[in-house]
């Protein structure tokens, strides 16, 4: 496709994404299912009075602030891409931390509710929303980081004692895994508590020679929320910015 054509596309796509972003929306009422992670509200979004969004899936998948934070630092301060949005918890401290973030998820009220959060800490300029499956856009995007936090199967992942990588969704870890290599090696994934380690550190073989890894628990306060794998650069403490 040519430069022009392509540009045009782009730009008739990020008027489509603020379009949809920007209609006014019904929210959920907080049910059962979600009060416990409402209680935690503060150490999701520390700006949660000032107009945060949320539905019900967001709730239990938003990652908490403070770790979301702790991914940004590794990023180097270059372009992120999130493959996975959801409401936008990491997207945000992305915009915060770096030059540019592509924010990808495939349902588009999550990406109308991610655009509001985003509004709330003032970064939406600095993120490029987009409503489309991260396995079909991979092998057109560019980035010196890739963030990936899929869908785990909801709160019931925490009833099996060794979650393994093919439980993750859409695709198993492996797959997943691979596309985001398409794009960079800089990788940091975060995977519950209970994942199984050893499946984590064969993803860096998947490389040769093999990436560097660093698996951190991710905490709030002391309690263990999940398990982030760090890969290539990031696993350094950077990855080089182009
Ligand atoms: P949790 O274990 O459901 O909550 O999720 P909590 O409060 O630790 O439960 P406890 O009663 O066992 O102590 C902990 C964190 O994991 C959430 O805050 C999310 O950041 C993350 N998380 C949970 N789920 C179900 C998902 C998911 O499906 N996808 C992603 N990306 N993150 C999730
Ligand atoms: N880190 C996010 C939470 C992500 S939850 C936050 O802090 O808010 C996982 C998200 O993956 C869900 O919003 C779901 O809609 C999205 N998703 C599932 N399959 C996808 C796909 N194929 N491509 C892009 N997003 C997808």
């Amino acid at each position: 496709m040519a430069r022009s054509a392509r540009s045009k596309k782009r730009k008739r796509s990020k008027q489509r994404v603020k379009a949809i972003a920007e209609e006014p929306f019904n929210e959920e009422p907080v049910g059962p299912l979600v009060e416990k992670y409402w209680l935690q509200r503060y150490s999701l979004f520390s700006r949660y009075d000032e107009g945060i969004k949320m539905d019900e899936e967001g709730w239990f998948s938003v990652t908490p602030e403070n770790i979301a934070m702790n991914h940004a630092q590794r990023c180097g301060g270059g372009s992120v891409i999130d493959g996975f949005t959801g409401v936008g918890g990491n997207a945000i401290q992305f915009a915060r931390m770096c030059y540019h973030v592509v924010a990808i998820d495939i349902d588009p009220r999550k990406v109308q509710l991610a655009y509001n959060n985003a509004k709330v800490y003032g970064v939406e300029d600095y993120i490029d929303f987009v409503i489309g499956d991260f396995f079909k856009l991979a092998t057109s995007l560019k980035g010196d980081a890739v963030f990936l936090s899929p869908p785990w199967g909801g709160p019931a992942y925490r009833t099996v004692e060794n979650f393994t990588l093919d439980l993750l969704k859409p695709k198993d870890g492996y797959s997943i895994f691979q596309v985001a290599q398409k794009i960079t090696p800089n990788i940091i994934m975060f995977l519950p508590r209970n994942v199984d380690l050893q499946q984590v550190e064969e993803l860096s073989w998947l490389s040769s020679p093999p990436l560097n890894i660093e698996i951190e628990e991710s905490y709030v306060h002391c309690n263990l929320k999940g398990t982030t794998a760090y890969f290539g650069g990031t696993a350094l403490g950077k990855p080089d910015v182009s």
